[in-house]
């Protein structure tokens, strides 16, 4: 039900932006984006808690908890269904093609009649878009390319938002009768970015049971493949999953096979051969003989290799250092102690700062810094020195409150502050230095040159007082490329002038990814996991963030959300 409710809001975002409707988009896409990062169900919160309960998601207010529940009572939206006449286009279709907005999209419906892709093409071969007005020839062959790379590229779906369906599934299979364990195995273990779909695998003494639990779920859209060990489906939310049942005595090796990469696997199978085996997802061989099948521990061991820890299995290094005893020691799930980057309802959060507060809490964190915008960000109602200073007072009095209710938790003072265009920042100095945490971010001129980007970027790092770069490459999975920009550069700057580089884990940024992670870490550079928590529920995704950490190869010391609070506070002072 969430994943149709998103789908709905989405589209009618598109169709409001095309027909020039101001803000409403924005606020359709934002609730979609909340709904799809909920880990319970709308329909679940909907039956116990009604309109209130909807009400409480981030960004959904009266209206839109208002149409959740004409979804979830009728199947359908009839504003939705009105503005659709307004633009009866395949908005999956077009919007997934790089060049081509709402806007676009609707003066192609209006003057050609493009409905889809098949549509667009015959279009661009007769260079019928070319002529139109607002396009032209470098339009069209914009377009041109964004559908090839489209062919290449199917749509694979940030982490964040499949992990709790996963271990929504994962959990309902191993409450079946006879399953001995249930894993996650494939992209999904490796904490990788995106998922492509999901693999899971299982031990148990009566395969037909689990097999027929599987193929049954309500999750389930329809069956691909349905069999005594091995089945496949394709969900609702448009992604297929696997499931295997494996033997007990083979099942490291079967873990070990479908947990990949294929590139590390291949690897690996090759280092079995040197040496006169055969590794297969049944087992490590010497002729007939199984030598190690049962964990994935003994496989790697019995290769001369230590463990490698499934984020690093890419085939970048990793069993060369493996070979060599070189692993390093990642830092561990479970070990943040702080969250750099949330905002409040001082702008564009929904939550006070106290809520936010006690939210860090219960998810285990012992301090926070709040970060809300500031004053050149219009939309998000951006803070000035006056208002910032104002927040420090009142940050200064919750803490108060919390040293008299005794509890150990404190909040700092921070902000989320703005690039200019020249690469100064938009709030004084004398403001600035009343701050525990400087932070800053770029949020306008995506498009400025790579020289003239990298420039503005390193002007803000070089600035005496900032300490973090949020969001650094500004990249939105699956909706806006990261800015051009000279990553070596800025994180030689940010080196250069001790600034930690952010790892921003909501799910649809993932930015640093863990490539610039593991870059940053080899020249010195501290990270700085964050969930830019907009609502309370977003702590949740401070473990994606150690995912993809990990997956950059950092220990617990290049973190600095590890650190206690005196030295986190002694490093900020520069
Ligand atoms: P995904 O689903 O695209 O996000 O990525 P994966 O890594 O989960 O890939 P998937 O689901 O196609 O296969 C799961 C694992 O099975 C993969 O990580 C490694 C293993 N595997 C699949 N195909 C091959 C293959 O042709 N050769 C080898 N050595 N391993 C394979
Ligand atoms: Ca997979
Ligand atoms: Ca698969
Ligand atoms: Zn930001």
């Amino acid at each position: 039900m969430n994943e149709q409710i998103a789908k709905i809001f989405n589209a009618m975002a598109f169709i409001l932006e095309g027909l020039n409707v101001p803000f409403k988009p924005r606020a359709y896409a934002k609730a979609a984006e909340a709904i799809l990062a909920l880990d319970k169900n709308v329909e679940e919160i909907f039956k116990t808690e009604g309109l209130v309960g909807l009400k409480q998601i981030s960004s959904i207010g009266q209206n839109l908890a208002e149409h959740i529940e004409e979804i979830i009572k009728t199947g359908r939206l009839k504003e939705y269904e009105i503005l659709k006449k307004k633009l009866p286009v395949d908005i999956e279709e077009l919007s997934s093609i790089e060049g081509l907005g709402p806007k676009k999209v609707k003066i192609l419906y209006d003057k050609l009649k493009i409905k889809n892709r098949a549509g667009l093409t015959k279009a661009i071969s007769g260079h019928k878009i070319a002529k139109l007005e607002h396009f032209g020839a470098q339009s069209e062959a914009n377009i041109q390319r964004g559908l090839k790379f489209l062919k290449t590229n199917t749509s694979r779906v940030p982490l964040g938002y499949i992990l709790p369906l996963a271990r929504e599934i994962e959990q309902k299979l191993s409450q079946v009768s006879g399953v001995k364990k249930v894993v996650i195995a494939g992209s999904i273990r490796r904490w990788q970015e995106t998922i492509g779909d999901i693999d899971i695998l299982a031990i148990s003494d009566q395969p037909k049971k689990i097999m027929a639990t599987f193929v049954n779920l309500p999750e389930v859209q329809s069956v691909l493949n349905y069999g005594s060990t091995r089945s496949s489906v394709r969900l609702k939310i448009n992604m297929d999953a696997d499931l295997r049942v494996v033997e007990p005595k083979s099942f490291g090796a079967a873990l070990q096979y479908f947990t990949g990469d294929k590139n590390h696997n291949v690897i690996i199978r090759e280092i079995a051969i040197k040496k006169g085996l055969k590794l297969n997802e049944y087992g490590l061989w010497r002729g007939a003989k199984n030598i190690a099948c049962q964990t994935e521990e003994e496989i790697y061991t019995s290769l001369g290799l230590n463990y490698i820890e499934p984020e690093l299995r890419t085939d970048s290094g990793e069993i060369e250092a493996a070979q060599k005893h070189q692993l390093p020691k990642l830092i561990p799930y479970g070990s943040l102690k702080c969250d750099l980057q949330t905002q409040t309802n001082w702008t564009d959060g929904e939550y006070s700062i106290e809520a936010m507060s006690r939210a860090a809490q219960k998810a285990g964190l012992k301090y926070i810094a709040i970060t809300d915008h500031t004053k050149t960000l219009g939309i998000a109602h951006g803070l000035d020195e006056k208002q910032l200073l104002k927040q420090c007072q009142e940050i200064d009095a919750l803490n108060a409150k919390f040293i008299k209710e005794k509890i150990n938790f404190k909040i700092l003072k921070s902000a989320e502050i703005n690039i200019n265009k020249d690469g100064s920042l938009d709030i004084a100095d004398a403001a600035l230095k009343k701050l525990d945490i400087v932070s800053v971010a770029v949020h306008s001129a995506f498009r400025l040159s790579k020289e003239e980007q990298t420039k503005r970027i390193i002007r803000a790092i070089e600035h005496p007082l900032v300490n973090i770069l949020f969001h650094p490459t500004g990249r939105l999975i699956n909706r806006r490329e990261p800015y051009e920009l000279d990553m070596k550069a800025v994180i030689k700057s940010a080196a250069a002038n001790r600034v930690a580089l952010e790892l921003d884990c909501f799910p649809d940024r993932m930015d640093l990814k863990d490539t610039y992670v593991r870059e940053a870490i080899a020249q010195g550079v501290k990270i700085a996991i964050d969930t830019d928590a907009h609502h309370p529920d977003h702590f949740k995704f401070l473990e994606l963030g150690i995912g993809t950490a990990r997956r950059g190869w950092a220990t617990k010391k290049d973190v600095i959300n590890t650190w206690p609070i005196e030295k986190l506070l002694s490093w900020a002072k520069k």
